[in-house]
């Protein structure tokens, strides 16, 4: 397998309702896409990176300029001997730029697997044809705000909600959905990397609420200090922004700063990583699940497809198209009884399309 060319397409997804974490709002996903031309077939990635660089170091220009200037370059040079399985290595030299290398990685091997008619959940090792949603919920300006739209994903038929927190918008909120929708729901909070060291009290507060899990409370670099978190609240906690790689997995499960992790394969250098780092976990007792950056449905298939093996044990935030969109940029992924469907079509099982796509996208560029 070859690659030939790679079209980056910017595009500006408008979102129903703006999404708002302890970083900062957003109301259009703005993401890059790779479009990759192979002598075996067309492949399609979304990478993850957003506008800002505010969950991570990485953002869409930054992410499409590497891709151009880096990646896409030395993914060429691999002529004949191109395969998903060498763009890690053959990228290893170049440090972080982990979503830019997923995004690449995603779509060469949607190109393979499309060529060999496997689907991602086939390669990838999946053991479900459907997932459990769960729902990510932004901060809200108000509480009522905050509970009328809980009510409505519940309503939908999600099977956990997670609610964004941040100091000032925490205790209360969370308070108010554990005391309305009962001891039942699973309910779990994301920080976002908003609190310190010194906010282990404020922290400790939650425990009473039976929270299946807090997700990265304190900064991404400060994996100690989750490790002295987990063992002063009962709250289990989660790292998402920290693990970016397998190796890092299995050191913070080690000394105990996570005992669940959120997988992102973009923000960990792409699926096959993402599965090295579900197979860590999985021979630690470690439960993991499939976090989410907003994706349109050619980012959101892939997930699907990692969310349905074995060790994705709580549900993920794969949430419906109709949780974010008017319009996806794939025929709509649906909600049924909480669950979703896995794609079973070649590589990530679903068509951009066209007209919806020329709508949303703002400038294309190409990679020769
Ligand atoms: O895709 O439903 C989604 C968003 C889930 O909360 C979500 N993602 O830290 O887990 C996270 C955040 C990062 C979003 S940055 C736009
Ligand atoms: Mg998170």
């Amino acid at each position: 397998m070859k690659l030939e060319a790679v079209e980056l397409i910017r595009l500006d997804v408008p979102l129903k309702s703006a999404f708002r974490t302890s970083e900062g709002s957003v109301t259009v996903h703005e993401v890059v896409w790779v479009h990759a031309i192979t002598d075996v077939g067309e492949g399609w990635a979304e990478c993850a990176a957003n506008a800002l660089p505010d969950y991570s170091s990485e953002y869409h220009t930054a992410a499409a300029g590497v891709l151009r200037d880096f990646f896409i370059p030395e993914a060429m040079k691999l002529g004949n001997e191109l395969t998903a399985e060498a763009i890690a290595p053959a990228l290893h030299w170049a440090k972080g730029h982990r979503m830019a290398k997923a995004a690449l990685e995603t779509a060469v091997l949607d190109a393979q697997l499309r060529a060999s008619g496997t689907s991602f959940a086939t390669y990838l090792g999946a053991t479900k044809t459907k997932v459990p949603a769960g729902v990510s919920v932004g901060i809200m300006d108000t509480l009522p705000e905050l509970m009328k739209t809980v009510e409505g994903y519940l309503a939908d038929g999600y099977l956990r909600i997670k609610l964004k927190i941040e100091p000032g918008w925490d205790y209360e909120p969370v308070k108010l959905v554990r005391e309305t929708f009962g001891p039942d729901l699973l309910l779990q909070v994301d920080a976002n990397t908003a609190y310190t060291r010194d906010d282990f009290d404020l922290l400790k507060r939650l425990d009473e609420f039976n929270l299946l899990l807090i997700e990265q409370p304190i900064e991404e670099e400060d994996i100690l200090g989750h490790a002295r978190l987990a063992e002063y609240i009962t709250t289990p906690v989660c790292l998402d922004e920290s693990i970016v790689s397998a190796g890092v997995a299995r050191d913070a499960i080690e000394i105990g700063a996570t005992s669940i992790i959120n997988i992102k394969p973009a923000r960990v250098g792409g699926y096959i990583e993402a599965v090295k780092i579900h197979n860590v976990a999985q021979a630690a007792g470690i439960p993991v699940w499939c976090g989410g950056m907003l994706e349109t449905g050619i980012g959101r298939a892939a997930n699907l497809a990692l969310a349905a093996l074995p060790n994705f044990t709580l549900p993920g935030d794969t949430s419906a198209s109709a949780r974010y969109f008017e319009t996806d940029t794939t025929e709509p992924f649906v909600l049924v009884d909480g669950h979703i469907d896995v794609p079973t079509g070649p590589g990530i099982g679903v068509e951009p399309i066209r007209e919806v796509v020329d709508r949303f996208t703002v400038s294309t560029e190409w990679v020769k």
